[in-house]
C-alpha cells in the first residue's frame, strides 16, 4: 500500500509545483521575474546550435512553444520536488504544519535563488504551502496507517483519502487554468504606449509613408507602415529584458581610443531624425512574414563611433543585448546605422527592444539588436549567436517581392487584384514584374512611390482579367538593376531564394 501514498503524494507534489509557478506568474506576469526565467535562459544558452537549427526547420514557431513548455515543465519539476519533501515531512513529524512549512519556505527560496528577491517568491510560496497543507493526510488517516489492515482498506476511509485528494488536485489546477487566463485579459488590457521622446517629426513622416501607399482593394493587406502590434517578433529568448530608460547605457568597449558610455537622456540629445526602415529575418521562409517597416526615431551612429577612434585590426564590432544576444558585422556597416527609441511615434515597446535598438540598413534582421548595451570594437573576427549555430546572416539581404494570401482579392468586375510587397535593402525596389502564364509572359505591376528612405520596401500592384486556372510569378529588380535570384532554395544559412508562385482563379 506504500505505493498508493507515494502515488498521492507524487500527484499532490505535481500539483503544487503547478500552482507555486501558477502563483510566480500570477505576481510577476510574463516577465524576468518569473520563476520560469532563469531556466529558459539556461535552455538557450545550453542548447547545442545543431539542435536549436534543426528544430528552427523541423518545427518552425512551434520550436518557441516546445522550448517554453520545456522550461515550464522543468520549474514545475523543481518546486515538486520540494513539495514532495513536505509532504514526506510531515509524515514523518505527523505534522500538517511541517509540511506547509517546508513546502512553503523551500519554495519561497527556491523562487529567490531563481529569481532574486521578488514579489513572485511569495506567489510562488503560498499556493505550493496551501496545497500541501491541504492535500496531506496524516499516515492514521492514509490507506498506508490505520491500527489494522482492515481499518485502513475500508473502503469508505479509502473514498475519503482519493476525494480529499482529488479535491485539492483539482483546485490547483483551477488555480492554474484561472491564473494563466485572468493574467493574459490583465495583459491585454496594458496601458497604451507613450510618445516616444522627440519623435515630432514621425508623424509627419508616417503621413508621408501613407500618402506613398497604393490603395488596395484588399482590406486585410499591410499598408506601407506596419502597426506596432502587427510587426514580427524573432527572440532568441522567451523573456524580454525590462531596462528603464534611466537604467539603460550603451558603453563601448574594446578597440577604441577612448571607452565612452553613453546615457539614454544623452542619446535623445543628439541629432534626431525620423526614418523608415524595413526589417527582415534571415530565417523566414521566401514568402513568409518576418518583414515589417516602421518609421524608427532615433540618431545616427557613426558620430558616436566616430567620437571613440574605433582601433581594431578587423574593422569588426560585436554588440551585444541585455538579453545576452550577440552579434559581429564589419565597424564600416555598423557606422551607417542607426540608434532608435521610438517605433511609429512611440516609446520602443518591449518587444522590439526597449529603450534603444539598433537599425543596421539593408543587412538582415539579426544585425539589428535590441536591447542594446554594448558595442565592443574587436582586434579578430569572431562568431555572434547564429553564426554560432549555423547561419550566415550578417550579410546583405536578398531581394523579393511577396504574394500573401491576403494579397489576392476578387474585384466586383470579376477582375483579380494581386498585392504585396517587395523588399531589397538599400539599391532599393525599382520594379516588380507579374506572370500571370507560370512565367513565359511577365508585366510591370504598379508600384507605390519611392521614399528618399535608404532601406525600406514599396507595395506592388496588378490587376488582370482571369481566364481559369493561372499560375501567378512575381519578382522584383532592384535599384541597380538586378533581379531576384529565380533559383530557389531555403533560408538556411544565408536567406531564402526564388521567385513567389501561386496558383490563382
Ligand atoms: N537583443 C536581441 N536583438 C535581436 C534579436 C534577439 O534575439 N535579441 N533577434 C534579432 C533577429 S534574428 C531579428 S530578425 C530582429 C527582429 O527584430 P524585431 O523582433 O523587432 O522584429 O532582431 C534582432 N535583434
Ligand atoms: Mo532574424
Amino acid at each position: 500500500m506504500t505505493t498508493v501514498t507515494e502515488h498521492r503524494e507524487a500527484l499532490l507534489a505535481a500539483a503544487a509545483g503547478a500552482a507555486a509557478v501558477a502563483g510566480s506568474y500570477l505576481v510577476t506576469g510574463w516577465t524576468p521575474s518569473f520563476v520560469v526565467r532563469p531556466v529558459d535562459q539556461a535552455v538557450v544558452n545550453l542548447t547545442p546550435g545543431p539542435v536549436v537549427t534543426f528544430s528552427i526547420e523541423t518545427f518552425g514557431e512551434a520550436g518557441h512553444l516546445i522550448h517554453v513548455s520545456l522550461a515550464v515543465a522543468a520549474v514545475v519539476g523543481l518546486f515538486g520536488a520540494v513539495a514532495f519533501a513536505g509532504l514526506r515531512l510531515a509524515t514523518r513529524t505527523d505534522r500538517r504544519a511541517t509540511g506547509a512549512a517546508v513546502a512553503g519556505g523551500g519554495s519561497w527560496l527556491l523562487a529567490v535563488g531563481l529569481t532574486g528577491l521578488s514579489p513572485g517568491a511569495l506567489g510562488a510560496a503560498l499556493p505550493a504551502a496551501t496545497v500541501v497543507g491541504l492535500g496531506w493526510l496524516p499516515p492514521s488517516a492514509a490507506p498506508t496507517g490505520g491500527d489494522t489492515a482492515a481499518a485502513r482498506d475500508a473502503p469508505a476511509v479509502v473514498d475519503a483519502v482519493r476525494r480529499r485528494t482529488l479535491g485539492v488536485v483539482a483546485g490547483a489546477l483551477g488555480f492554474v487554468v484561472a491564473t494563466a487566463v485572468g493574467r493574459r485579459a490583465l495583459a491585454s488590457g496594458d496601458d497604451p504606449l507613450p510618445d516616444a521622446p522627440r519623435s515630432e517629426g514621425a508623424s509627419v513622416r508616417l503621413q508621408e509613408l501613407d500618402s506613398a501607399s497604393l490603395a488596395f482593394e484588399s482590406d486585410t493587406l499591410q499598408g506601407m507602415v506596419t502597426p506596432i502590434g502587427e510587426f514580427y517578433n524573432v527572440d532568441i529568448a522567451e523573456f524580454d529584458p525590462e531596462v528603464t530608460a534611466s537604467e539603460w547605457s550603451l558603453t563601448f568597449t574594446g578597440e577604441t581610443g577612448s571607452g565612452r558610455t553613453v546615457a539614454f537622456d544623452e542619446l535623445i540629445d543628439r541629432p534626431v531624425e525620423n526614418r523608415a526602415v524595413t526589417l527582415r529575418c534571415v530565417g523566414e521562409d521566401q514568402n513568409g512574414r518576418r518583414i515589417g517597416n516602421a518609421v524608427w526615431t532615433g540618431t545616427p551612429i557613426r558620430p558616436l563611433l566616430e567620437s571613440v577612434d574605433p582601433q581594431g585590426d578587423c574593422n569588426c564590432a560585436m554588440l551585444r543585448g541585455e538579453d545576452g544576444y550577440y552579434v559581429q558585422f564589419p565597424v564600416d556597416v555598423l557606422a551607417e546605422g542607426f540608434l532608435a527609441w521610438g517605433m511609429n511615434g512611440k516609446e520602443l515597446p518591449t518587444s522590439h527592444g526597449h529603450p534603444v535598438r539598433v537599425l543596421i540598413p539593408g543587412h538582415w534582421g539579426e544585425t539589428n539588436v535590441k536591447w542594446l548595451s554594448e558595442i565592443e570594437l574587436l582586434n579578430v573576427e569572431d562568431d555572434g549567436y547564429w553564426e554560432e549555430r549555423g547561419w550566415e546572416g550578417t550579410g546583405e539581404v536578398t531581394t523579393v517581392a511577396k504574394l500573401w494570401d491576403e494579397g489576392v482579392t476578387e474585384l466586383d468586375d470579376g477582375r483579380i487584384e494581386l498585392a504585396g510587397h517587395a523588399y531589397a535593402g538599400t539599391p532599393g525596389v525599382a520594379r516588380v514584374e507579374v506572370s500571370t502564364d507560370g512565367g513565359d509572359s511577365w508585366t510591370d505591376a504598379e508600384l507605390s512611390d519611392p521614399l528618399p528612405d535608404a532601406d525600406v520596401w514599396r507595395q506592388w500592384r496588378h490587376v488582370f482579367e482571369p481566364d481559369g486556372e493561372h499560375e501567378v510569378v512575381v519578382r522584383a529588380v532592384d535599384g541597380e538593376g538586378t533581379r531576384q535570384l529565380r533559383e530557389e532554395s531555403g533560408p538556411v544559412p544565408s536567406g531564402a531564394s526564388g521567385w513567389v508562385r501561386r496558383t490563382v482563379g
